[in-house]
């Protein structure tokens, strides 16, 4: 008979301490799990906020697209740009468009900013993209033979 209790007793200690220890490394596992996460969630929360404050700065590249290109048509014949006058912005982007209408092939340069399209033939045109940086008053001719002098210029104010 008491061998019989010693049997079960050992039996019952043997069984309990398996569900302890489970249940042990359960629950502590769990604690520390949830407080590691706890302190690592805190941490990025609070580095978090700030990309999300920091968020309104984009809102200038989403103003970027306002800053749209400038578009301009400058017309050349014989021998005369018109308009012969143009004003841009500086850092505004342009794009620029010259048609021959004219009887003689042209072109539009301004040799100070390194700008300018084809040599066009009549009824042609070319389309080039500039940015002008500095402010400033520029010249745009014809390069073909003598049409610069003989009139074929025109002001480009940067301001
Ligand atoms: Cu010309």
């Amino acid at each position: 008979m008491e061998e019989n209790n010693t049997q079960e007793k050992s039996y019952g200690y043997a069984k309990r301490p398996l569900w302890q220890w489970i249940l042990l490394y359960a629950v502590i596992g769990i604690f520390l799990y949830g407080l590691i996460y706890y302190m690592f969630l805190a941490k990025k929360g609070g580095s978090g906020y700030s990309p999300q404050t920091s968020s309104p700065t984009s809102v200038p590249l989403a103003q970027s697209p306002a800053v749209s290109a400038r578009e301009i048509t400058i017309r050349g014949d014989e021998f005369k740009f018109d308009p012969a006058a143009i004003t841009v912005s500086a850092g505004q982007p342009v794009t620029l468009t010259f048609i021959n209408a004219g009887t003689y092939p042209h072109n539009f340069t301004v040799s100070d900013l390194n700008i300018s399209t084809r040599t066009i033939q009549p009824g042609e045109q070319d389309t080039i993209q500039f940015t002008p940086d500095k402010p400033g008053q520029f010249t745009y001719t014809c390069t073909v033979d003598t049409h610069a002098a003989s009139g074929m210029t025109g002001t480009l104010t940067v301001q």
